[in-house]
């Protein structure tokens, strides 16, 4: 049997939407934050060690890390799906979008999140405009820098073909789902008209559709 341990609001919600896809049996376990700090609950730990999700859980073999799973699951599962690239161009692209998300775009965005949070923390009056300042000055100065290329690259992508890797949606989209549903929350994607397009294919998928009836949609903090 095959348990998705999955923390409310996550990126677990890209492992619903695989298993949807490959239209596998499974169960979910569902985890509620802990309201004060946002993290996963102590219990998780008991399924992996570092507590954090997803994890999935298949035959009593523990797998941590979104990119890890879902290689896990096509390789598995997915002997005749079309989640798997079709040609070697597109396997460069698949390999390239599904460590990207993780390795490159996440690290920001977390880094942003945090400093945008920083200054609503409870801290003396006087504190929060430095605060404040400090987030900003980092945001400005190393964070977008480095963002926007990464905007502008994944919109020169999908100018040209309607996928990540290709012509049909793979684990790499599912991958790519997490930062950009966050990032169009945070409205960051305004002047990205061919990443927005994709999200409204992302959408248009039924099984996407159906995870996101069993986990919700992705909330951005
Ligand atoms: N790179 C990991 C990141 C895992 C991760 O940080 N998950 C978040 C959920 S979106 C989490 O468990 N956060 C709760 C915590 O850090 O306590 C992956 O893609 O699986």
């Amino acid at each position: 049997m095959i348990t998705l341990h999955h923390l409310e609001n996550s990126r677990s919600q890209r492992i619903a939407w695989a298993l949807e896809a490959l239209e596998l049996d499974y169960q979910i376990r569902h985890y509620q934050r802990v309201p004060e700090t946002n993290e996963a609950p102590e219990e998780l730990k008991a399924i992996h060690p570092l507590g954090k999700a997803p994890v999935l859980e298949d035959d009593g073999v523990i797998i941590a890390e979104s990119a890890a799973i879902l290689e896990y699951l096509v390789e598995r599962y997915g002997h005749n799906s079309t989640l798997k690239p079709l040609s070697d161009v597109d396997l460069r692209d698949y390999r390239y979008w599904l460590h990207f998300a993780e390795g490159s775009l996440m690290p920001l965005l977390v880094m942003q999140l945090l400093f945008d949070k920083i200054p609503t923390q409870p801290m003396p009056f006087f504190v929060r405009p430095i605060a404040k300042g400090i987030g900003n000055a980092v945001k400005a100065g190393f964070i977008q820098p480095r963002l926007a290329p990464m905007v502008a690259l994944m919109e020169q992508h999908l100018a040209k073909q309607p996928w990540f890797a290709g012509q049909h949606f793979t684990i790499a989209d599912i991958q790519m789902s997490f930062p950009l549903l966050a990032m169009e929350q945070g409205k960051t994607l305004a002047k990205s008209p061919h990443i927005q397009a994709w999200l409204e294919r992302v959408r248009e998928q039924p099984s996407y559709q159906k995870a996101v009836a069993k986990v919700g949609e992705y909330r951005a903090f």
